[in-house]
């Protein structure tokens, strides 16, 4: 069989790491990302022929430090066959911010959620089965009292995974920019390289300068109608549009968290 590449994205102190291990046992190899003496991890799923690549642990895509940097370029340029996002599941607020935006590069997802010992410690209940329908994603529970469930990920058939729209939570006029720089990107054969139209005009809307300086350079016909598009929305929304969509994010979060976190223990007031 094809050897499928996945690469292991999260937060720091999610347990990666731990994750990693486990799926690699002793089959890894320790190397730097080009150019960087940034530690770079790969290692070979056991009984599959599926190579892992563990990513530098991010709490945001947003460009401003290395790790993201790095972790960015990787899934966009490299495209991995999946992404298998491990979220610490007793810190769902600002695990699922790194969440949505993986999501937005338009790889197919995995969720991993870990720390389940800890979710149950605080009197919580995740529906699994919820949160895969509003995501989209497979998801799989795991902590250190059960690391068995995670040989489900190579029964996963990846190339089945369709994502749902992505997008979706932003609003319409957000949307329809985007949509519109994405189609106009279609015949650039550089561009259609990289993971996804969609993100890379959402980063366009956003201004953010180290993706342009990195993918969008000599664009010079797009970057004019994004900022046209960008000046227009701004006028509607009276801040930056980078703003309106952490906005828009966070609320979606605390929507998702609404629907799918039980409180089992109800004289114990700890949040998630
Ligand atoms: P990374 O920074 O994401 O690579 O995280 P690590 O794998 O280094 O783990 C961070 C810490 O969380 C370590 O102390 C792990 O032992 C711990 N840890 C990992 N998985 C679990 C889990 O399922 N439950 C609990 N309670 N702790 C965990
Ligand atoms: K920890
Ligand atoms: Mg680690």
């Amino acid at each position: 069989t094809i050897p499928l590449n996945f690469a292991l994205a999260g937060n720091p102190n999610c347990g990666k790491t731990t994750i990693f291990n486990q799926l690699t046992g002793s089959r890894q190899y320790v190397g730097n990302w080009t150019g960087v003496t940034v530690e770079k991890k790969e290692g070979k799923m056991k009984n599959t022929n599926i190579n892992i690549v563990d990513l530098p642990g991010i709490y945001s895509l947003s460009s401003t430090t290395l790790d993201e940097i790095i972790a960015r370029d990787y899934i966009v340029q490299s495209r991995p066959d999946a992404l298998l996002d491990v979220i610490d599941a007793s810190n769902l607020e600002r695990n699922l911010y790194l969440t949505l935006q993986l999501l937005e590069l338009e790889v197919p997802m995995i969720l991993i959620l870990n720390m389940m010992d800890e979710v149950e410690h605080k009197g919580l209940e995740i529906n699994i089965h919820k949160l895969e329908k509003i995501l989209g994603v497979k998801c799989i529970s795991t902590s250190v009292k059960n690391r068995e469930t995670l040989n489900k990920i190579s029964e996963i058939n990846i190339e089945k995974i369709r994502l749902k729209d992505v997008f979706g939570y932003l609003p319409q006029d957000i949307r329809e920019n985007i949509e519109q720089l994405a189609e106009s990107m279609k015949k650039n054969k550089e561009l259609t390289k990289l993971s996804s139209l969609k993100w890379l005009s959402l980063k366009l809307l956003e201004n953010d300068e180290n993706v342009i300086d990195t993918f969008l350079k000599n664009q010079s016909e797009l970057l004019e109608k994004a900022n046209l598009m960008r000046y227009e929305l701004e006028q509607n929304y009276k801040k930056p549009i980078s703003e309106v969509i952490i906005l828009a994010r966070y609320e979606f979060i605390y929507k998702i968290i609404e629907e799918v976190v039980i409180k089992k223990k109800m004289e114990k007031k700890e949040s998630i």
